[in-house]
């Protein structure tokens, strides 16, 4: 079993649920075929990022699914089994390897084919790389990376690479279609309407490219 067994990577942001608790949300997403939950609210202060933390964890272990949160290794290490999403600015990832270990997995935001290779020569499990198309939040980024940007990653490391910012089931089937192994997304799911029928949309599509590819 491949350390990445999951597609579809769902990124929390309890302020944009469309007035539901975000426990409701995520379950529905578990539920529906996401495989991946990462916890990333970065106003919460540690004690209640602990307490949501542990709350995610026992959702997604009910699911046979896995839990990262974003950034904060400290939180990590006191969940079990739970897994680290480090971002730009967070401890390096060498670094956070030999304070978590060799079992939990660690994933790496990314923003250049460049960051891809480095954040794999450190040991991280999986990267996500992005932003791929135009995403509000991350404007300030400068131009989005385009697909040239996953085709490259995925050429260049051996990792899983998977595709975020401004995906949706109308281009999913563009990222993995240049090799990407999955897929981050907040506003894809989080505010939906219909949490069930958009979420088994986007795997079905993933689905549908890794069939075409094999
Ligand atoms: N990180 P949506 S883009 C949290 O490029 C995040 O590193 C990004 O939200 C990066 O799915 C992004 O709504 C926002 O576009 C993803």
């Amino acid at each position: 079993m491949p350390r990445i067994d999951f597609s579809l990577y769902l990124i929390t942001d309890r302020c944009n649920t469309a007035d539901r608790p975000l426990h409701v949300v995520v379950d529905a997403a578990l539920e529906h075929g996401v495989g991946a939950v990462q916890v990333r609210e970065k106003d919460l202060s540690a004690r209640a990022l602990l307490t949501l933390t542990r709350e995610i964890s026992a959702q997604t272990k009910r699911r046979d699914a896995k839990c990262f949160v974003n950034d904060r290794v400290d939180v990590c290490l006191s969940v079990p089994d739970v897994g680290i999403h480090l971002r730009s600015d967070s401890l390096p990832v060498n670094q956070v390897r030999r304070l978590v270990g060799p079992e939990r997995l660690i994933a790496v935001s990314t923003h250049s084919v460049d960051e891809v290779q480095s954040a794999e020569q450190q040991g991280a499990d999986f990267v996500v790389l992005g932003p791929i198309y135009d995403t509000p939040s991350k404007r300030t980024l400068g131009k989005p990376l385009g697909l040239t940007a996953i085709d490259m990653a995925c050429r260049k490391s051996s990792l899983p690479v998977f595709a975020i910012g401004g995906i949706t089931q109308g281009n999913v089937g563009e990222v993995m279609g240049v090799g990407a192994s999955g897929i981050a997304v907040i506003s894809a799911i989080m505010p939906s309407s219909d949490i069930g029928l958009i979420t088994r949309t986007l795997c079905s599509e993933i689905e549908r490219h890794c069939t075409m590819m094999r």
